[in-house]
């Protein structure tokens, strides 16, 4: 079962260069980072144990000013890595992250206290008796980036760590895909790609997950775990997915992307709360979720709250949240994550027992149930994100919970397909009429090649009226251009076997990049799977259709 590491400790403590030490990577890898020599947002390395597991590391900024960026690296790890420097011990963001990490609930971790090199033997015995009673739990360890003195002991510590780790993980189920997405970016001719921490389930190439809070559904066409191609990732594990048909400004740190109808996104959240410092009825605060951090006011009745959120999140009961208001004032664990509206303590209550409320849709003797709030609020929300859709397609993924078909009965939307609409609502181009006409003629001249369009929106548009093809990076081709090069590789694949990119790219008599973009694009299309350098034949799709 695969573990991540998180680092945490005061600025400037040592954590990357230990990182580092641990791993040969530097994770400083923002040019601002490198000229400035500290940490500003999250780096990632992997962790080989001589005889052990695999871990994933993830350094934390050390400043007080991306304590909001060390929460969202913390929310997905199993185990910490607190560093402290032997010559300062604990310092404000030493004391401030241990709070978080016990906010989050994480009970295993492992103290370094480094930089030993640069002090003297009673310094160091000073340092690390204050590490032994900050964190009891766990023996510190003197080590040094610079010498490698401790690193040894270090490793054997994070190994043993992770075993309890991993002891824990295994009992817990299967559950739905899960990932809260920590960085976005686009690769030439892969597209957009996503990173995160798999929280729970597993997601392998050709899922489909749903991306909120837009509901938008993404197809993964690949699957990384450190740089390598795996068929399926595992809870525990990092992943970056690759996302065809998704803009890389489609999607931010904060979303979540989770197997479709299994969690929904939420306004309010029933929480159990911690404070470290008194957290009045009416507060403003900020909440961390997974990697989000949405402004909220709280309504609270004894040790409970109902967060309101002014953005929605996607939580599970029994998620870890941090309240921060400037420094970190307290935390909680979610009882309800689609709660009605309320503040009263008897409900609060019922909430903790886990009793059901019928707000949410329940099944009793073979029917759905909800309350009239529940369903009201349902229609709101998908008012809104009609409001936000596309008018050039102006619908909404519809919900394919197992409760969808009774619920959208007493809804007043139209249904096409797995999509809702305002009744009788039509895409309409509107004035973008010859800018669609202009992109039809651009991808029509560079037949049999691929023409790059820069209205997203449009091209999509476009693609969904059948008018043409959509391949990675922005690049479009024609429906025809994309029908023959699916019948070529029917075809070639009928009679060879499989399709090398070189020979692809004869038939179809495009170029190298083309080429490549409308392989990839079958590829995403359940047509070919890639073997080495070549594609076969997917087994749905080796009976020719043209
Ligand atoms: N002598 C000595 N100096 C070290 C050691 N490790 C780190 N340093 C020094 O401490 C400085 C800060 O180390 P970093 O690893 O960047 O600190 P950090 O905790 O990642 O800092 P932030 O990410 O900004 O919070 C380095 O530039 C080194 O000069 C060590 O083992 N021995
Ligand atoms: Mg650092």
């Amino acid at each position: 079962m695969p573990v991540t590491v998180g680092t945490a400790g005061h600025i400037d403590h040592g954590k990357t260069w230990l990182v580092r030490a641990l791993t040969g990577k530097d994770t400083d890898r923002l040019p601002e980072e490198q000229r400035r020599g500290i940490s500003i947002d999250l780096g990632y390395a992997p962790l080989d144990l001589p005889d052990g597991p695999r871990l994933s590391l993830i350094d934390v900024p050390g400043h007080e000013r991306f304590v909001r960026n060390m929460v969202a690296g913390a929310t997905g790890i199993d185990l910490f890595l607190l560093v402290i420097d032997a010559g300062e011990g604990a310092r404000p963001q030493t004391h401030e992250h241990l709070a978080i990490i016990r906010l989050l609930g994480l009970e295993h971790g492992v103290v370094a206290v480094t930089k030993a090199d640069a002090v003297d033997e009673e310094t160091l015995g000073l340092a690390l008796d204050e590490a032994r009673e900050l964190v009891p739990e766990a023996e510190p360890i003197a080590v040094s980036a610079k010498t490698g003195a401790g690193l040894d002991d270090l490793r054997g510590a994070l190994g043993r760590a992770a075993e309890l780790v991993a002891q824990k993980h295994k009992l817990v189920g299967v559950e739905a895909a899960r990932i809260y997405v920590d960085r976005v970016f686009s690769l030439r001719g892969i597209g957009t790609v996503a990173t995160g921490t798999l929280w729970s389930g597993t997601v392998g190439e050709g899922d489909v997950l749903r991306a909120e809070p837009s509901g938008r559904d993404v197809r993964v066409r690949s699957v990384q775990v450190h740089d390598r191609a795996v068929e399926r990732a595992e809870a525990g594990q990092r992943v970056a997915l690759a996302l065809p048909g998704v803009e890389r400004d489609e999607l931010h740190r904060g979303d979540a992307l989770v197997a479709p109808g299994s969690l929904r996104p939420s306004y309010r959240l029933d929480v159990a709360l911690e404070e470290l410092e008194p957290i009045a009825n009416g507060a403003r605060l900020h909440v961390h979720h997974g990697t989000a951090a949405v402004p909220a006011r709280v309504a609270t009745a004894g040790a409970f709250a109902q967060l309101r959120l002014a953005a929605p999140v996607v939580a599970a009961r029994g998620d870890r949240i941090v309240l921060r208001r400037g420094t970190t004032v307290g935390g909680g664990t979610v009882l309800d994550p689609t709660p009605a509206r309320h503040a009263d303590l008897a409900r609060f209550e019922q909430a903790r027992r886990g009793e059901a409320r019928v707000h949410a849709p329940l099944l009793v003797d073979g029917e759905w149930r909800f309350s009239d709030s529940w369903l009201a609020e349902l229609e709101a929300e998908l008012e809104r994100r009609l409001d936000h859709a596309d008018p050039l397609d102006p619908g909404v993924p519809a919900p394919t919970e197992p409760w969808a078909r009774d619920v959208l009965a007493r809804l007043p939307f139209e249904r096409r397909g797995s999509m809702l609409y305002r009744p009788g609502a039509a895409g309409a181009l509107g004035a973008r009429a010859a800018d669609a006409e202009l992109a039809l003629e651009s991808v029509a001249a560079a037949e049999p090649g691929a023409a790059k369009l820069e209205d997203a929106e449009l091209a999509r548009f476009l693609e969904r009226s059948g008018r043409l093809v959509r391949l990675g990076d922005g690049w479009a081709v024609s429906s025809a251009a994309y029908e023959r090069a699916r019948s070529l590789v029917l075809e070639e694949c009928a009679a060879t076997r499989q399709i090398t990119l070189a020979r692809f790219r004869d038939l179809a008599g495009c170029g190298r990049r083309d080429a490549q973009l409308l392989l990839e694009r079958l590829d995403a299309d359940g047509v070919t799977r890639r073997v080495g350098d070549a594609r076969v034949l997917r087994r749905q799709a080796s009976a020719p259709t043209s």
